[in-house]
């Protein structure tokens, strides 16, 4: 990047979190958008980052998103707890509950979360990484839009749908891995499609089912899913867990329902947490010093861990602040004028 501008995490949270005041969202609201968008450029995950607030605004000017909606906790006593996002992001959802999520895991060993009626747009390692601090395994996933062929079909009906699983570690990073199960986000593809960049063979197929590495063409056409076989049945799997399970949209509903792609989609999503120790108490073993000697094992074959390049991109942020080019600094003072 030529002469990156270099943007301190709190100036850039405060200029995020503004633009979504000044566009009418409740502060709360505001401040857990701005939060997991900030944190998204921060650790370097561009296709969830500033990118991200475009698509943000856009939902809000179509009228499709409360701006407003104050999270409603539902909790019942049981292993499920619910929140109403009430037609707002899932964000400011997500923070209202995960106390009430972690409480009740901690009392029963396995808890879960389901936020009905969000709008969601989010890297989902945040989720997994707040519950990982609170000392829980966790797994967070979500369905999207039909985007995503099965494998073997050639016609979009499964969401980008992504998976997230943290387990907690001693010292501040905890093991988490979070990915779409579609060989690329889609946010990837449109980025290389604004960079006028190809994309990669294998991300995606033509109208025809015919490989395509144009990304105008793959948008057009449907995304393959990671792992041919196999991504597609965890894909299918987060389909009817977070879809169907809870009575919430699939990704083709969600499609149906916002009239196409082009604002972010509308749907539920599940967050399953755990407690380590109440698992492992009868064993006598410590289940967090036990994982420890794996993930110790894999780094001293020279495999990096996931999220240790997120994690060193954080540290390097949080020291010498992010950088940004001159497109996206002119995009934030687009977005503050508005
Ligand atoms: P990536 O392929 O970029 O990364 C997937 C995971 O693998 C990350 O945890 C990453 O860690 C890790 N990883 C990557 N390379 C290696 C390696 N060589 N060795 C070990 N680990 C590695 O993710 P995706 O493009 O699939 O997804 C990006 C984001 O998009 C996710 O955060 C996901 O939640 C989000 N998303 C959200 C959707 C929604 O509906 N809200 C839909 C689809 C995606 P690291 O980051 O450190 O590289
Ligand atoms: O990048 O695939 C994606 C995506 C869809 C919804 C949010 N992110």
């Amino acid at each position: 990047m030529p002469d990156p501008h270099m943007v301190s995490v709190d100036d850039l949270l405060a200029r995020v979190t503004a633009i979504f005041v000044g566009c009418g969202l409740r502060p709360e609201n505001a401040q857990a958008v701005a939060r997991v968008i900030v944190a998204g450029e921060r650790d370097n995950c561009k296709s969830h980052g500033i990118y991200r607030i475009e698509g943000c605004l856009r939902v809000l000017a179509a009228g499709k998103v409360s701006p407003d909606a104050v999270p409603a906790l539902h909790d019942s006593g049981k292993a499920v707890i619910e929140v109403d996002a009430g037609g707002g992001f899932s964000n400011p959802a997500f923070d209202a509950a995960v106390d009430a999520l972690a409480t009740r895991a901690r009392e029963t060993g396995l808890a879960a979360l389901v936020i009905r009626d969000c709008l969601h747009f989010s890297a989902l390692w945040h989720d997994v990484e707040a519950l990982a601090a609170r000392g829980l395994a966790s797994l967070s996933m979500c369905p999207s839009y039909a985007f995503v062929a099965p494998a073997g079909g050639t016609e979009p009906l499964l969401g980008t749908n992504p998976i997230a699983f943290g387990w907690p570690r001693p010292g501040p990073q905890p093991y988490v891995f979070d990915f779409a199960t579609s060989v690329a986000a889609r946010g990837e593809i449109e980025l290389h499609r604004r960079a006028g960049q190809p994309i990669p063979e294998g991300w995606a197929i033509d109208g025809d089912g015919a490989p395509t590495t144009d990304p105008e063409t793959a948008l057009a056409g449907a995304m393959l899913t990671f792992g041919g076989h196999k991504g597609s049945a965890i894909s299918t799997m987060i389909e009817l867990m977070a879809g169907a399970m809870l009575g919430e949209f699939m990704s083709r509903e969600a499609l149906d329902f916002m009239g196409g792609g082009g604002l972010l989609p509308r749907h539920g999503a599940l967050v399953l947490a755990l407690d380590p120790g109440t698992f492992a108490a009868r064993s006598g073993r410590d289940p967090i010093a036990e994982g420890e000697k794996l993930l110790g094992a894999i780094g001293a074959q020279g495999a990096r861990l996931p999220s240790a390049r997120r994690f060193a991109a954080r540290e390097a942020a949080l020291r010498d602040g992010i950088a940004l080019s001159d497109a996206e600094m002119a995009q934030l003072a687009r977005f503050e004028a508005q």
